[in-house]
């Protein structure tokens, strides 16, 4: 395995980065998941301009230019030899003192990783993910403001062990005025009367890139979306519910704080809007290889 470390490509046993990198000590720096499909990395733009705008937010200054990312996330996958693979960039604050003062690191720390997927159990989609509730709440917007993608997911990953504690795999969070948010890593939807929604941004949710193609799927279909406040009460009443990101594409959500949604099993629409999904992944993206538009199947350099 090719990683990219700082300007350069090395095996995966010289991929190290020094303890004093704020991004380990502080949890100091933004990433990105992105997946590639049969030889193309699906969502690219929509996926760097969000690492771009956490960085802003976070004063933090990315060394390489948008297009320079673009040509070095494709390059990442060319070299690993993959079709299908899930993409991770990290750019963390880089080397500093063991304070926390960011202007002690001059030179922030970027990393590429391309592996092969792995893709959730089947069982996942045909059966449903049964979550809860928990007490720890979605960081609020003026603390952490959860639409940055940060290296500091302790938010998330607490909701998960008290989760995981109760004996469940998923966690749909609430924020602190209890109006639902998001998954620890995967937006979510409900549907009801016709209508798809999922909670707005300012609630406090990372935009997910699955979140809007699939906002945007819905549309191409006649559904109407809306993007409004709702509680656990929406969610116990909704036929539908279902999860959204990178990773897991569309999970279907069946049971929730042990109330069964709708039919208690993946409802109609979340199939359809899964076939959808799926189908777009086959055609769309960034082509990693050169000829692939002339239906070329050269792998890799
Ligand atoms: N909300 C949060 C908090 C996320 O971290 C999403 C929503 C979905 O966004 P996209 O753009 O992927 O549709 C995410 C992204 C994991 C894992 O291993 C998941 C994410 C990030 C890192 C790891 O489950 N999710």
């Amino acid at each position: 395995m090719q990683i990219y470390l700082d300007g350069k490509f090395v095996p995966k046993e010289e991929a190290k980065v020094s303890v004093f990198d704020h991004g380990y000590l502080y949890g100091d720096g933004v990433f990105e998941g992105i997946r590639a499909y049969h030889g193309r990395v699906f969502k690219l733009t929509e996926h760097l301009d969000r690492l771009y705008e956490s960085a802003k937010t976070l004063m933090l200054d990315i060394p390489l230019t948008w297009k320079e990312m673009e040509a070095t996330v494709l390059e990442t996958v060319r070299r690993n030899n993959l079709w299908d693979a899930y993409i991770r960039i990290v750019v963390s604050r880089g080397e500093g003192d063991l304070g926390l003062d960011p202007r002690k690191c001059p030179q922030p720390t970027v990393v590429i990783i391309a592996d092969k997927i792995t893709l959730y159990p089947k069982e996942l989609y045909t059966q449903g993910l049964k979550v809860v509730t928990v007490a720890t709440r979605r960081n609020h917007a003026e603390a952490l403001n959860p639409r940055i993608k940060s290296t500091n997911y302790l938010n998330n990953i607490i909701a998960k062990m008290e989760a995981n504690h109760l004996g469940y795999a998923e966690v749909l969070m609430l924020n602190s005025e209890g109006y639902v948010v998001e998954g620890t890593g995967d937006n979510v939807f409900i549907y009801r009367n016709g209508r798809l929604v999922t909670p707005p941004a300012h609630v406090g949710i990372l935009k997910g890139v699955t979140r809007q193609t699939v906002m945007d799927l819905a549309q191409e279909m006649g559904i109407p979306v809306a993007e409004e406040v709702f509680t656990r009460h929406d969610v116990f009443n909704a036929e539908e519910c279902f999860m959204t990101g990178t990773a897991a594409e569309i999970i279907p959500v069946v049971e929730v704080d042990g109330r069964g949604i709708g039919s208690g099993k993946p409802g109609p629409l979340t199939q359809k809007l899964t076939e959808a999904y799926r189908a777009l992944t086959k055609v769309s993206g960034t082509p990693v290889y050169a000829d692939l538009e002339k239906g070329g199947a050269v792998i890799g350099d």
